[in-house]
């Protein structure tokens, strides 16, 4: 039976008692789910299927729910190859290309995510995806590959608790804001390693900075939240200098209140969605010497409002 239980106050959930590779492998799930009909009759009756409910063909939509309440949903043991884990996430959406991350063998909509001693991962700060773009990703999936024995916790906050957790003159004040978000600010460390301003010439090119409102309305829900990250925002637009450099660290701390924060322990196959319009992510760099991978992929959102 698929069971949630909450993570953590104001963000995530456990979802168990599910086979993903069921849902995306219909080859596995006829393997599971159909037994041969008794008597004469031809073909095969769908019966139980593990911990997997065929008519869960609708799982979906109600995963999609989940992830609308919960912001993060947190699956354990999907042992899903790139090809299947790419499959699954066009179940939920468009996949889209990233300008800095190579995809994995035979799943061109799968990023790999893999970071050693030798190439440490650089991104350390909270984000929400690829808010450089005019239109950043709704979802991200991520699939636990090589994992740490210790260390390599990703945190996620909950930007639509941070929201209601400000006072009513502080919404007021911001609400109707925009703020600059900026591909280069987010790479810069990338773009300053030897090659690395050639190696990204063409994504700088063709990811000018944006603007995108402080305060955001989730298209599906309705709520507000704060939409603006330390990795790419640049500065609020309209405000001057000193006064956005006072409010944007403001922000960028009051998002990650540990109150609105869950902190995820991956172990291999762990299987993580999460909402970029209402969440914030930060990787946690603390494994060094040891590696570790993961795919991603990101699915297209719309214009942030
Ligand atoms: O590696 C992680 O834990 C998170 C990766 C990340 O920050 C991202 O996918 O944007």
């Amino acid at each position: 039976m698929v069971q949630v239980r909450k993570a953590a106050a104001a963000i995530g959930a456990y979802v168990t008692g599910l086979s993903l590779e069921a849902l995306v492998d219909d080859e596995s799930l006829t393997r599971r789910c159909l037994r041969p009909t008794s008597g004469r009759s031809p073909g095969a009756k769908v019966s139980s299927c593990g911990n997997l409910d065929p008519r869960s063909r609708n799982l979906g939509r109600e995963l999609r729910e989940l992830l609308l309440e919960h912001g993060v949903l947190f699956l354990r043991d999907q042992p899903l190859s790139a090809a299947q884990f790419q499959a699954l996430a066009r179940r939920f959406g468009t996949p889209l290309h990233h300008p800095a991350y190579p995809v994995a063998p035979g799943a061109d909509d799968v990023h790999v995510l893999e970071s050693t001693s030798e190439a440490p991962s650089k991104i350390e700060k909270w984000h929400s995806d690829m808010t450089f773009s005019a239109t950043p990703p709704s979802y991200t999936l991520l699939h636990g590959q090589i994992i740490p024995e210790y260390g390599g916790d990703t945190l996620w906050a909950s930007a639509t608790a941070a929201y209601e957790a400000l006072s009513a003159p502080f919404k007021t004040l911001l609400d109707g804001l925009s703020a600059e978000h900026d591909f280069r600010h987010g790479f810069r460390e990338s773009l300053a390693e030897p090659g690395g301003a050639e190696r990204l010439a063409p994504a700088i090119a063709a990811n000018p900075p944006v603007r995108h409102p402080v305060i955001r309305t989730h298209p599906e829900t309705g709520r507000k939240a704060i939409y603006v990250n330390s990795l790419f925002t640049t500065r609020i637009l309209g405000m001057t200098a000193a006064e956005s450099r006072e409010i944007l660290p403001f922000l960028f701390d009051h998002l990650a209140t540990d109150e609105f924060t869950v902190r995820l322990n991956w172990a291999p196959f762990t299987l993580v969605m999460w909402d970029n319009r209402s969440t914030l992510h930060r990787p946690i760099n603390d494994y060094f010497p040891q590696h570790r991978k993961h795919h991603r992929v990101t699915l297209a959102g719309d214009r942030p409002q």
